[in-house]
């Protein structure tokens, strides 16, 4: 399952308490203070990654927590840092600090936010000798680390998104333009949750098939209609060996009217599958009733590689320019 938002706890590590210890050696009962400081407890961040699915690992785990400082010890040992915990993040989530009210936006790959900050490690008690005061016994405790309610959302799903009625050859396409392995069958509704691919950095969603009435919740729901929603831009596949081309098209975009969200208004550009079904008569006579649409059209087979070919530049060039 593709899971698009999610509300989880983070916490910082605390930091390791100093220790109160003294020196005892044979020839020396009363030495002075060794207590050395705690550790500084590990911090959180969240850092973007093209791993779409990294929204799952947070399903069953709501807690995430960085190490801990270590404790001091006598003889002056220091005790050790918390170790940092990074957690991926798919790109284009948005993650809001619920409690403080506060979003911020995962972009790029780069982006490394500091969610949680570890506690500070507490001085052993060596740090608190001093002329008048030559054996402390105080050492401080450690801080706490913070703790952070977060709502991760994911705001997009993919740059490309493969629409269309079921069996249009979605999966297909997917499936030779990157090494996403969809399952492909001849039959409606063979696809029950988005694959994504990554093609050249560009991330490819094939989404479910969408039927008449899938605005109200027909076929498989209208919870794809929100993936499409989070898309950047639509590819609408028309399997060209069908009848109407002109009334496939419309009957996704009337559910697309319903659903609102302007996702009409999205770019969108109309693709011709399964070209090796029909001659090349047919194929330019149902692309000629296509044009009144005022999409680009573009054609392929599956087993045509040049087709193939020049698609992957076509939607190159779309995303990048
Ligand atoms: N001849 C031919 N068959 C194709 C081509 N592309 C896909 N198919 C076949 O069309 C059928 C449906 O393909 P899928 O890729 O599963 O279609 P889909 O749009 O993902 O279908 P859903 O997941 O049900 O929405 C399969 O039997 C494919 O082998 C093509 O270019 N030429
Ligand atoms: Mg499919």
């Amino acid at each position: 399952m593709l899971i698009d938002n999610v509300l989880i706890t983070v916490k910082g590590g605390d930091g390791g308490n100093g220790a109160s210890t003294f020196l005892h050696t044979s020839v020396n009962f009363k030495g002075g203070p060794n207590g050395g400081n705690g550790g500084n407890g590990g911090s959180v961040y969240l850092q973007g990654s093209t791993d779409l699915t990294a929204l799952q690992q947070f399903q069953f785990k709501k807690e995430w927590k960085a190490q801990n400082g270590v404790d001091g010890k006598n003889k002056n040992l220091f005790g050790r840092t918390g170790e940092d915990l990074v957690i991926f993040v798919p790109l284009g989530t948005s993650v809001t600090d619920i409690d403080k009210n506060k979003t911020y936006e995962i972009d790029n790959i780069e982006d490394k936010l500091l969610i949680a900050k570890g506690g500070i490690g507490g001085r052993g008690n060596t740090e608190f000798k001093s002329s008048t005061n030559q054996a402390p016994h105080y050492a401080e405790p450690g801080t706490k680390g913070s703790v952070k309610n977060l709502k991760l959302e994911l705001r997009l799903i993919a740059d490309i998104g493969f629409i269309g009625l079921p069996n249009a050859g979605k999966s297909s396409l997917l499936s030779v333009l990157t090494n996403a392995k969809p399952k492909i069958a001849n039959y409606p509704f063979t696809t029950l949750e988005p694959n994504l691919g990554v093609m050249d950095g560009i991330i490819l969603a094939d989404i479910p098939g969408l039927i008449e009435g899938a605005s109200q919740g027909r076929g498989l729901g209208f919870k794809f209609l929100k993936h499409i929603e989070k898309t950047r831009v639509l590819v609408h596949c028309l399997d060209c060996s069908e009848d109407d081309l002109v009334n496939n098209y419309l009957a996704v975009h009337d559910e697309f009217e319903k659903y609102g969200n302007e996702i009409n208004q999205k770019q969108e550009i109309i693709l011709l599958t399964k070209i090796d079904l029909i001659t090349k008569e047919e194929l330019n006579i149902k692309e000629e009733k296509l044009k009144n649409l005022q999409k680009k059209i573009y054609k392929i087979s599956i087993y045509d590689n040049d087709s193939i070919n020049d698609i992957k530049k076509i939607l190159i060039n779309l995303i990048k320019k």
